[in-house]
């Protein structure tokens, strides 16, 4: 086991955290980002497997938040305003009349504090950072945490720990994409993905969930039995359409929460473990085209994220998991990604 760091990009840190089987994680003290995930394929062969930029300077304004940690509240909050305890909160608004993925200052760009440890089995990077009151518009000062562990069967987990001192919606995530062909020209369309998918959240034309909750049976959104992704990609129903050709929905999970995804060329299988209500699921189908990346030019539908949170659609409708913390609880979520 072993963790390096580096200054890069003459402000920022990148840490390396590296196990005995060849499996490497990078991650920037910017943003939580993580730029690259080194994992073995069926032959041994050790191949990055998330979309990252080239250029470090392309995380300073990163809209398609590649490998960002997002927050305090990550998706679409509608008309970027909520009540909370007989309050009206107006939100930083960064798309449109709406608030997006914690607001134009988000997680997602900002430099944690961090440190590391080690130990004979695992190594761990921890990111701390205080979101002041009223930062973006949400109420409290909330101290939050996220450690990233990297194990020597091949895991890598994110701990997400927070705290208030106002009550405020929390909602954290990780915005990494996915490509486990490990070609980052290729596209995701073979990837098979299985959870227990019971419902979906239903979008509105600017991609803001309407409060209806719908179940999956005889849908796209039906990964109980494992789909290509391909399939849904192709589909030409209403909510494939307004996403842009693909998903970028809220699917909540039944009793399992966990999602397995599979590549067959790379015979590369990732398991999510979480103890989220749900993920969004979303194919890269706004991912702008000919970014520069480390291995080639973006083009849609390059990545898959996972992006396991409840969602903010629970502060203007019924039915959707809570996203409240009160300043008594503590926030703990967590994302474990494992390989074979
Ligand atoms: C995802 C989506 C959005 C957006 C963004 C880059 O989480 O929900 O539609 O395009 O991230």
């Amino acid at each position: 086991m072993d963790i390096t760091e580096e200054n890069v990009h003459g402000k920022w840190k990148e840490f390396i955290l590296t196990n005995d089987h060849g499996m490497s994680v990078s991650i920037l003290n910017f943003g939580g980002i993580i730029t690259n995930m080194i994992v073995p394929d069926k032959y041994g062969k050790c191949e990055n497997i998330v979309l990252g930029y080239n250029n470090y300077a392309d995380y300073e304004n990163n809209t398609n938040y590649l490998g960002a940690q997002i927050g305090r509240v990550a998706s679409r909050i509608k008309d970027g305003s909520f009540h909370l305890n007989g309050s009206h909160y107006e939100l930083a608004k960064n798309e449109g009349t709406h608030h997006l993925h914690g607001g134009p200052n988000g997680f997602h760009q900002i430099i944690w504090e961090s440190g590391t440890h080690q130990s004979e089995h695992e190594v761990n990077l921890v990111l701390t950072h205080t979101s002041k009151h009223l930062e973006n518009g949400y109420p409290g000062n909330l101290d939050i945490s996220v450690t990233y562990t990297l194990n020597n069967s091949n895991e890598l987990t994110l701990n997400y720990q927070a705290a208030s001192d106002h009550d405020t919606p929390v909602a954290l995530t990780n915005h990494t994409y996915f490509n486990l062909s490990g070609d980052m020209t290729d596209t995701v369309h073979n990837h098979r993905v299985q959870f227990d998918s019971r419902y979906f959240a239903e979008l509105d034309e600017e991609l803001i969930p309407t409060g209806k909750l719908i179940e999956t049976t005889d849908t796209p959104f039906d990964f109980r039995n494992g789909r290509l992704l391909g399939d849904g990609l192709k589909s030409e129903t209403t909510q494939q359409i307004i996403a842009g050709n693909g998903y970028d929905h809220y699917v909540m999970f039944g009793s399992e929460k966990a999602v397995t995804v599979s590549e067959n060329n790379s015979g590369r299988t990732m398991k999510i473990h979480t103890n989220a209500p749900g993920v969004v699921l979303y194919t890269a189908n706004g991912l702008d085209e000919g970014l520069k990346l480390n291995e080639g030019l973006s083009q849609k539908y390059a990545g898959v994220c996972f992006e396991a949170q409840p969602h903010p659609a629970a502060l203007h409708h019924e039915g959707f998991p809570n996203v409240i913390l009160q300043t008594e609880e503590k926030y703990h979520s967590y994302i474990k990604y494992s390989f074979e």
